[in-house]
């Protein structure tokens, strides 16, 4: 059903009606200092128990959560739904919490996924990538989102003593793990006030990650063991010739470059996203891989840092081509245990990784045996709470791309 925006409607002529999302009536109803301003408009009466002015409405272009019927009189805005089509009946919702780490954004999907059952995580896993991919792509992709986002998918931990389970995915798949999503989800859960600040565990694909949340923004989180996997790897990248690498676990598969002639700004991110893709392809033609023949699908660029107070600056492309706005907490860990393996780095000294925007990630490991146990600190905050309609007749319900 069309949503008109304004002009006369229903009954009676002289009413004028206008396209209204909820959150605008949630604020002038509770908090009219809240109101989107604008210019003046009308002054409409919300609810004939309670009434008061908006006084002032945004005249933006809008996408309706209701038609509100605006005169001097009062009306609920229920009154005023029109009829739900059938499809509109079969909307799924899901519910999500936006934030960013160091400007890379995580998505949290809090509820309204599909029942992937009690069991443990790596089946739940497995039955989400083969039963409901495309609600991945639904969730991350365009036009609700973008290659850049991270989802974690927020599940009951099947594990004792864990304040959640949780999946990372991105626009080309699933991630074992991931550093600044894990920061982003112990910031979302205690914006939820599931946790607070204080130790906690969160089960992953990959392991049992250990989170510290200092305050409702910073956590340390304690990734899975790390370490070398190859030192110095050579391939040959075509156009740029041979290319020295380590190949290292971080929770993710990296290919770490210190010699390469680029210049790590933000303004240079197009050429550095069309070598570090060259090498990408070069290392799968070659058939350099990680253990158990995983493929490489993080590639790590290093220069010195912009910034004195930090060890090294970083670019970080991920699996789906869009670069790492944060200083990668799987790619700071790989980092790391290539710094150990190179005695470069002591047990305990805080190693200050720049990312590609100049946020910063703070880094140390500790020993567990011949293990290297990497921890990593950073801040995030909340950016949005959403609810995502699902529409099986929308042509690009399950994204683009
Ligand atoms: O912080 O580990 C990380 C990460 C992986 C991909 C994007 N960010």
């Amino acid at each position: 059903m069309p949503i008109p925006h304004s002009g006369p409607r229903g009954s009676p002529e002289t009413d004028v009606w206008q396209a209204v999302p909820a959150s605008i009536i949630a604020a002038a109803t509770l908090d009219p200092a809240r109101t989107p301003t604008v210019r003046p408009l009308i002054e409409i009466d919300i609810c004939s128990d309670d009434s008061k002015d908006i006084g002032e409405l945004t005249t933006t272009p809008i996408v309706a959560d209701c038609i509100l019927r605006m005169s001097n009189t009062s009306f609920s805005h229920q009154d005023c739904r029109p009829a739900m089509t059938p499809a509109q009946h079969s909307l799924q919702k899901i519910v999500v919490l936006d934030s960013h780490t160091a400007g890379e954004p995580t998505r949290c999907v809090l509820s309204g996924g599909p029942d992937l059952g009690a069991g443990p995580l790596a089946k739940r896993l497995e039955r989400l990538r083969t039963e409901h991919d495309h609600l991945r792509r639904a969730i991350l992709c365009e036009p609700r989102g973008s290659d850049v986002i991270v989802g974690a998918w927020i599940l009951p931990p099947d594990t004792p003593d864990c304040a959640a389970a949780v999946i990372f995915f991105n626009n080309a798949g699933y991630l074992g793990m991931c550093g600044h999503g894990t920061i982003g989800v112990a910031v979302t859960l205690a914006h939820l006030g599931r946790i607070t600040p204080g130790a906690h565990r969160i089960q992953t694909p990959v392991g049992i990650v250990r989170v510290q949340l200092d305050s409702p923004n910073t956590a340390t989180i304690e990734n899975i063991p790390a370490y070398r996997h190859i030192a110095n790897a050579r391939v040959h990248v075509p156009q740029f010739g041979e290319i020295i690498g380590d190949v290292a676990w971080g929770g993710n598969w990296f290919f770490l470059i210190k010699d390469h002639p680029f210049d790590l700004r933000l303004e240079n991110v197009d050429q550095l996203t069309d070598f570090t893709w060259a090498v990408r392809n070069a290392l799968t033609s070659a058939e350099i891989t990680g253990a158990n023949r995983a493929e490489i699908d993080h590639i790590e660029l290093f220069s010195d840092p912009l910034d004195p107070a930090n060890h090294s600056r970083n670019f970080v492309l991920c699996p789906g081509k869009a670069y790492d706005r944060s200083p990668c907490g799987t790619g700071t860990s790989a980092k790391m245990a290539c710094l150990i393996a190179d005695g470069k780095l002591a047990p305990g000294e805080t190693w200050r990784q720049e990312g590609i925007l100049g946020t910063v990630f703070e880094g140390r490991v500790r020993m567990e045996g011949k293990q290297v146990i990497p921890s990593i600190t950073g801040s995030a905050f909340v950016t949005a709470e959403s609810t995502l309609l699902y529409d099986p007749t929308d042509p690009f319900r399950d994204g683009i791309g």
